[in-house]
């Protein structure tokens, strides 16, 4: 996959160097290149902002910096990449558009600050691009800086090849719609709490049993919208009954 992000901070991506984000730029699974958005201006104070139209409080990016940058990144005549803006006025990102972008061939992202980029950029872009509005949550942030590195972490972690165990993409939280059960390891006795019982005793039955209840009444006390949504022909009758 290759990914292209423009941001005025691209100090910010310095931690795309770690971990299994940067395994996975190393072997090639991940192509990614980070450009200051400043490149596309031509004054001696490389400009980006301005007052808004119709007054305000704060500064909006200026168009012509945005419109150069995405020519370059995304030119007419090359197939065009998924570009996504990060924004507080975005649809909410889940696991489920996690998984969309990992199929994508080419993702791009444009960090916005202040109060956002002039909204021309966006309307001419999506002539050219599917482009998406993204937010994490209902909240508000600096910049989209913060939250292309989470979209991204999602998003790696599905590519073929980056998690050793393929099998923990299975089980994780959000992956059936349910919060994973807790999780235990050595010592079995530790400040004198014990692992539960059932998790020693090797029967897979049980054990199976035993976390699925466990993530239904974790999802129940603490995010029963997650439950409300579950389909209920994926409920067997013990967990009716639990
Ligand atoms: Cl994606 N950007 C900004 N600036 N604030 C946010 C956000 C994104 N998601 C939640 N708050």
């Amino acid at each position: 996959m290759r990914v292209d992000i423009v941001s005025i901070f691209p100090e910010y991506f310095a931690p795309l160097e770690l971990s299994l984000i940067g395994k996975a730029r190393a072997a090639g699974t991940l192509r990614l290149a980070v450009h200051d958005l400043r490149t596309w201006t031509h004054d001696v104070h490389r400009t980006v902002d301005d007052t808004p139209y119709g007054g305000g409080p704060g500064m909006v990016m200026r168009p012509e910096p945005w419109g150069e940058a995405l020519d370059a990144l995304a030119p007419p005549d090359a197939a065009p990449p998924r570009l996504l803006v990060p924004a507080p006025t975005g649809v909410r990102f889940t696991q489920a558009m996690a998984h969309e972008l990992a199929a994508e061939s080419h993702l791009l992202f444009a960090c916005g600050r202040y109060e956002g980029i002039d909204q021309r950029v966006l309307d001419h872009a999506a002539t050219r691009m599917p482009l998406t509005e993204v937010s994490l949550g209902d909240y508000v942030l600096f910049g989209g800086e913060v939250a292309v590195l989470v979209i991204l972490e999602a998003v790696t972690r599905l590519l073929p090849g980056v998690l050793g165990n393929v099998g923990s993409l299975d089980e994780e939280s959000h992956a059936h719609g349910l919060l994973e059960a807790p999780m235990y390891t050595k010592p079995a006795t530790w400040r004198d709490l014990a692992v539960p019982e059932v998790l020693r005793s090797g029967d897979h039955g049980r054990i199976a049993r035993w976390r699925r209840d466990e993530a239904l009444t974790r999802t129940a006390r603490r995010r029963p919208d997650m439950l409300a949504a579950l389909d209920p022909e994926s409920l067997d009758k013990r967990d009716v009954a639990a």
